[in-house]
C-alpha cells in the first residue's frame, strides 16, 4: 500500500468516524476534543463571551444582558434531579450520579424562536442513557421537565405573570434520540449559572425554549405536557417547536437568524440543520399544524 492510498483511507475513516459522531452513534471521545468541537459540525463556535452575556432566563430577568450578573450567585450545590416513573418509582440523582454516565462533547447550534442563534460546545450525557437506566422499555408517551422554583434566589420568579416552575415536555422518542443531551458543561468548563447550571436539557433541532435550564424534575407521563410558553401563548409556541423556516411565528418570519456576535443574518435550516438525523421521528405529521 503506498502512502497516498494510506492517506486516502485515513481521511475516509476519519470522515466516517466524524459522521458517526455527528449522528450520535459514537461518543465524541472517538475523536479528539478539538475535532469534536469543530470538524464534526463545520460550524464556527460562538465566542464564549457572547454566549455568557446574552441569555434567555426569565427566572432572573427578561433582559438578556442582565442575566449573567443576576445569576452569578445562584446556588447549585447540592443538586438533586428527581425522576418520577409512576407512583412507585421515584429516584434521586446527584450531579455526580449524572456525570457517571458516558460523557459526550457535542457542538450544537442553538436557535432561539426570537431569531438569534449560537453554536455552543456542550459536555453532557445522552438523556437516553439516563432514561433507559431507569426503565429499559419506557411505556409512557412523554416526559415532563421542570426547572427549579426558588424565588428567593431567582428574582424574576417573584413576578407572578409566568407559570413557574418553567416547564417543558418531549415525546418519549424525542427524549430517547441520541442527539438529546443533559448538559453540565460548556466550553470545557462547568455550565455557567446563566446558561442553566448545574444541568440543562439540550434539544438542538427545536427552538431554544425547549432546552430547559436548571432541571430538577423529570416525570414519565401519558399526557402531553403543556410547556410554560405554550400555556401562555399556544398560538405562538407549540408543543413540537421544531425549528422550521417555513412556518413563520405569527409576529415574524423564521426564515433567517442572526448568529451572536455577527452582523449578517444567515438562513435558518429545517430542524436547525439536524433534518437527516431527526426528520424520520415525524413521519407524515403535518409540521404546519403541529408546530
Ligand atoms: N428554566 C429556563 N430555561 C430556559 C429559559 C428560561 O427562561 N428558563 N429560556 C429558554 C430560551 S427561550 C432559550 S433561547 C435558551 C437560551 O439558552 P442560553 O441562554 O444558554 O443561550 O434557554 C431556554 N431555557
Ligand atoms: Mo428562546
Amino acid at each position: 500500500m503506498n502512502a497516498t492510498t494510506d492517506k486516502t483511507l485515513y481521511v475516509k475513516r476519519r470522515h466516517l468516524l466524524k459522521q458517526a459522531v455527528a449522528l450520535g452513534l459514537l461518543p465524541s471521545a472517538a475523536l479528539s476534543a478539538k475535532e469534536a468541537e469543530s470538524e464534526t459540525t463545520g460550524m464556527e463556535v460562538s465566542s464564549k463571551s457572547h454566549v455568557l452575556h446574552y441569555n434567555n432566563y426569565y427566572e432572573f430577568s427578561t433582559n438578556k444582558e442582565a442575566v449573567a450578573h443576576l445569576a452569578k450567585n445562584f446556588n447549585v450545590q447540592p443538586w438533586q434531579l428527581e425522576i418520577v416513573d409512576g407512583d412507585q418509582n421515584k429516584k434521586q440523582f446527584s450531579l455526580k450520579d449524572i456525570k457517571s454516565f458516558t460523557q459526550h462533547n457535542r457542538t450544537y447550534r442553538l436557535r432561539c424562536v426570537e431569531g438569534w442563534s449560537a453554536v455552543i460546545p456542550w459536555t453532557g450525557i445522552q438523556l437516553r442513557d439516563l432514561i433507559l437506566s431507569i426503565d429499559s422499555k419506557p411505556k409512557a408517551k412523554y416526559l415532563k421537565f421542570e426547572s427549579v422554583f426558588r424565588p428567593t434566589e431567582m428574582v424574576g420568579q417573584r413576578r407572578e405573570n409566568f407559570p413557574w416552575p418553567y416547564t417543558e415536555g418531549l415525546r418519549m422518542d424525542e427524549a430517547l434520540h441520541p442527539l438529546t443531551l443533559l448538559a453540565f458543561g460548556m466550553y470545557d468548563e462547568e455550565l455557567a449559572p446563566q446558561c442553566g447550571a448545574p444541568i440543562r436539557l439540550v434539544v438542538p433541532w427545536k427552538y431554544g425554549f425547549k432546552s430547559l435550564k436548571a432541571l430538577t424534575k423529570i416525570t414519565f407521563t401519558d399526557d402531553q405536557p403543556a410547556g410554560s410558553w405554550s400555556q401562555i401563548s399556544p398560538g405562538e409556541y407549540g408543543f413540537y417547536a421544531n425549528v422550521n423556516p417555513n412556518v413563520p411565528h405569527p409576529r415574524w418570519s423564521q426564515r433567517k437568524e442572526l448568529p451572536l456576535g455577527q452582523i449578517r443574518k444567515i438562513p435558518t435550516l429545517p430542524f436547525n440543520g439536524y433534518e437527516k438525523e431527526v426528520a424520520s421521528l415525524y413521519g407524515d405529521l403535518d409540521l404546519r399544524l403541529y408546530f
